[in-house]
């Protein structure tokens, strides 16, 4: 799969994509993330890109020409299945979403500065428009670094057995259980008895059920709307 990311600030995607799990997908040629720099297209020698909004108001708008002409350009080099806005007022990202681009070929992720993007780029060229949450970020760079991570990890071949996305908190619209590791007894602090007898299918059942009390705690709609997650 590849990705690319248009965006006026390219330094704030150099890390997420250079360790751990990202790294290793991109090692192993599964996902391939490219960072554009958007005044690489700027309208002027000063590196322009965006202007005042019409009808007056605060803030800077980014500019169509620059982001017309940037996409066009990597429209050359790839046929893009998705071009993607990131945006607090798109649809909410959670799993179902990360599932289904993860299918997906070629993506272009355009990030939001200033005010946002003029939208008739948004009317002409983007295809989906994501937001991560209800909170307002300085632009869309973090909130893109988030999508391309639960995409990435999804990409057969990039989790091994033991990482694998299947029993990820969400995939069965259940949290995940509680987890431990050495030692047993730490200050006193004792591991459940069952998770130590060596009965997998003890271990599977106790693991369900802590599961379901997890997700009644903490996010009863997960049970009562599936249709949220998938
Ligand atoms: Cl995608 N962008 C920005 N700027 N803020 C956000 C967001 C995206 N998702 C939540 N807040």
């Amino acid at each position: 799969m590849k990705i690319d990311i248009l965006t006026v600030v390219p330094e704030l995607l150099e890390s997420p994509f250079a360790h751990s799990i990202m790294k290793r997908a991109n090692e192993k040629g599964l996902l391939t993330v490219r960072v554009y720099n958007l005044r690489d297209w700027a309208i002027n020698k000063h590196g322009q890109v965006d202007d005042y909004q019409y009808g007056g108001g605060a803030g800077m708008v980014m500019m169509c020409e620059p982001l017309a002409n940037a996409i066009e350009a990597l429209k050359k080099e790839a046929s893009y299945d998705e071009i993607i806005y990131m945006t607090p007022d798109g649809d909410n990202f959670n799993q179902s979403t990360a599932n289904q681009l993860s299918l997906k070929e070629n993506i272009l992720i355009i990030c939001g500065h200033y005010k946002g993007i003029d939208q008739r780029i948004r009317d002409h060229y983007v295809t989906k428009e994501i937001s991560i949450g209800d909170y307002v970020l300085s632009g869309g760079e973090l909130a893109a670094a988030v999508v391309v991570d639960a995409i990435g990890r999804l990409l057969p071949g990039v989790l091994n057995d033991e990482t694998s996305a299947l029993f990820d908190s969400f995939q069965d619209n259940l949290l995940a259980p509680p987890v431990y590791t050495r030692p047993a007894d730490f200050n006193g602090w004792k591991v459940p008895e069952i998770l130590l007898q060596g009965d997998p299918k003890k271990v599977d059942d106790w693991r369900h059920e802590e599961a379901l009390k997890r997700t009644k705690e903490k996010r009863p709609g997960l049970l009562e709307d599936p249709g949220q997650i998938h």
